[in-house]
């Protein structure tokens, strides 16, 4: 623990003992852990001053200008803010910043776009795809019927053939792009051509790719798509949250169906939060932040490749990749290689790979990301290192000596980089 994070606890201290080891405890493993979650990241303290402010107190349904509860003005003033910014940030038409989360924000548009039992055309979660994008024990898969396309086997990437194929066939009321474990470049033109000529609205999810998508890093969808969600928290660096991005015939509808449709009052705190978020993705040490995840990203493939690992479609071009383990570690599943990675401060997470075999609480493959690693200041060099140190505790078979060893190094590179 620093200093800084016991004055930060001071009131938790005093107040509640009980969850200040706790805490203190995050603080730590977060210090000391190398994070490859490809979803995670951290945040500056200028997000958690606003994630801890007194927007928190104050209840702001509706709309700036439009609010449902007296006392809102300064509600006005940060929501006003944050919607200009993520504007000027994406270049959209309008933006709506108060879905509490992700899959909050998916589910608005659907019940912009659908009725129950219409069809949605999304990437299949088993190949890439995000839970709210037709679970079945999600709204998404309860409400409507869900049809799924996959990567294409010899690929391993979307095929857009195929898509159009499928699209042409069920006729859907939406098709989805985007995913939360897709290593390549999305093609979002394509995505809109296919919607527009079934009469189909298209909707990008760019939520891990958001950051990439602001600084012209990745395609963006926003001038043919209607509609684009996203999250603020991974590689955009933002607080936990959603936002909904989308052009002038969407508006009406997409904010009634946020609130009231979906959601009472916004989270302030975070809209607050997300303001200031989006002020730092509009710096230009934002645009080289990212190019530094791709870079890193790129470094960390090369170093796992290198070393005789197979990643899903062989490469990437985004911030993460998918460590397929079966030629390398036929008998080692996800689930194993996730325990003995986060037993050595190397936070990854299990992960399908497509056509898996196994179950998801098994899976064959790891989704590696360099978000989170890349704020913390490790740049290519330190990326190979990585490689190398996860190289190590796999071919171990998780030998608890080895695991030790890792940890070490893994201590003094977090040492070196503090957060
Ligand atoms: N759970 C997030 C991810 O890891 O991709 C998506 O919501």
């Amino acid at each position: 623990m620093t200093a800084a994070s016991d004055t930060a606890f001071d009131a938790i201290a005093t107040v509640d003992p009980e969850i200040l080891p706790v805490m203190q405890a995050e603080v730590r493993r977060q210090q000391e852990t190398i994070e490859l979650i490809a979803s995670e990241n951290h945040v500056s303290r200028a997000v958690l001053q606003a994630l801890g402010s007194v927007f928190t107190n104050k209840y702001a349904e509706g709309y700036p200008g439009r609010r449902y509860y007296g006392g809102c003005v300064n509600m006005d003033g940060v929501e006003e803010l944050a919607r200009q910014r993520a504007k000027k940030l994406f270049g959209c038409f309008h933006a709506n910043v108060q879905p509490h989360s992700g899959a909050s924000a998916n589910a608005a548009v659907y019940l912009a776009i659908c009725k129950p039992g219409d069809t949605i055309l999304s990437l299949s979660l088993a190949h890439g795809g995000h839970l709210s994008h037709g679970l079945k024990v999600n709204m998404s898969g309860l409400l409507f019927n869900i049809v799924p396309y996959e990567v294409d086997p010899k690929t391993e990437q979307i095929d857009m053939a195929e898509v159009r194929r499928l699209a042409r066939e069920h006729k859907p009321k939406l098709i989805i792009s985007g995913a939360s474990a897709y290593p390549r470049t999305l093609d979002f033109d394509t995505f809109s051509e296919i919607a527009e000529e079934v009469g189909a609205v298209h909707m990008a999810d760019i939520a891990h790719i958001a950051g990439l998508v602001a600084t012209g890093l990745h395609p963006s969808p926003i001038p043919t798509a209607p509609i684009t969600t996203t999250t603020t928290h991974k590689t955009l660096r933002g607080p936990r949250g959603g936002m909904i991005m989308c052009n002038e015939e969407w508006m009406k509808k997409i904010d009634s169906r946020v609130f009231p449709g979906s959601q009472g009052g916004p989270l302030m705190h975070c809209i607050a939060a997300k303001a200031v978020g989006f002020a730092e993705a509009l710096k230009p040490e934002f645009k080289v932040y990212q190019q530094q995840i791709l870079a890193n990203a790129q470094a960390l493939a090369e170093g796992l490749v290198s070393k005789g690992n197979r990643l899903v479609s062989d490469g990437t071009d985004t911030h993460l990749m998918l460590l397929d383990l079966r030629p390398a570690y036929p008998d080692v599943t996800g689930a194993q290689a996730e325990d003995w990675l986060v037993s050595a401060n190397i936070v990854v997470n299990k992960n399908m790979i497509p056509f898996d075999e196994r179950k998801p609480t098994q899976t064959s493959g790891l989704r590696l990301g360099s978000p989170a690693a890349t704020t913390r200041g490790l740049k290519e060099d330190e990326m190979r290192t990585v490689a190398d140190l996860i190289d190590r505790v796999l071919r171990s078979q998780g030998d608890p000596d080895v695991i030790e060893s890792v940890r070490g190094e893994v201590r003094s590179i977090c040492e070196q980089y503090p957060l």
